[in-house]
């Protein structure tokens, strides 16, 4: 199945889904944009989860592409699935690794057993990937993963963001 995917312009940490999903950098260990507002409003057992997954799975890090799950505190979800998008770059072509983030957290959503799972755009902040082109690639992975994750719901900050992704969900 492929999930239902609705929008909401908004700020991640205010939204209740089974799942929120981070954009993370590999260190795990907190940043700015989504992940510094995770971390500062889920409270400090997320740093704890993160911490003691340096500290076992991933000591060099989260690599780029890949996700995996930490409690979420006090935010209004069930977990927080933590995922590396990559930087953009001009002259390599890094979208698979882009496609990459929102398969596997799909996939850890599927293991974790959450039905209901919400996006920011991945890479679309610091990371400096393209608005348009983050919108595409997010909407166009959604809808070829196969997954139990019933409603994917794309949390937009800005109303540039929320058009873009706007005019790929049609
Ligand atoms: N809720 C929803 N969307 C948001 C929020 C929010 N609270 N805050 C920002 N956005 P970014 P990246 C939008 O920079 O590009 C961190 O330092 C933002 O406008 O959060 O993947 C990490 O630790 C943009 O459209 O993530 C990494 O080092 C989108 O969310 C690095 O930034 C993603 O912006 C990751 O950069």
């Amino acid at each position: 199945m492929t999930p239902r995917i609705t929008l909401v312009r908004g700020d991640i940490t205010e939204q209740r889904a089974d799942a929120l999903v981070n954009a993370a950098n590999s260190s795990l260990l907190g940043g700015g944009g989504v992940d510094g507002a995770i971390h500062r409003r889920g409270g400090p057992a997320i740093l704890e989860d993160c911490r003691k997954l340096r500290a076992s799975r991933y000591g060099k890090g989260l690599p780029t592409g890949q996700a995996v799950a930490t409690t979420a505190g006090e935010l209004d979800a069930r977990w927080v699935i933590h995922t590396v998008g990559p930087v953009h770059s001009a002259q390599e072509d890094r979208s698979g690794l882009l496609a990459s983030c929102y398969r596997e957290s799909l996939g850890v959503a599927d293991e974790l057993g959450a039905r209901t799972v919400a996006f920011p755009a991945v890479s679309a902040g610091i990371f400096g990937w393209p608005t348009d082109d983050a919108a595409r690639i997010a909407v166009a992975t959604v809808r070829a993963t196969a997954t139990s994750v019933e409603e994917v719901t794309f949390v937009l900050f800005d109303q540039d963001a929320y058009d873009a992704f706007a005019r790929q969900v049609g």
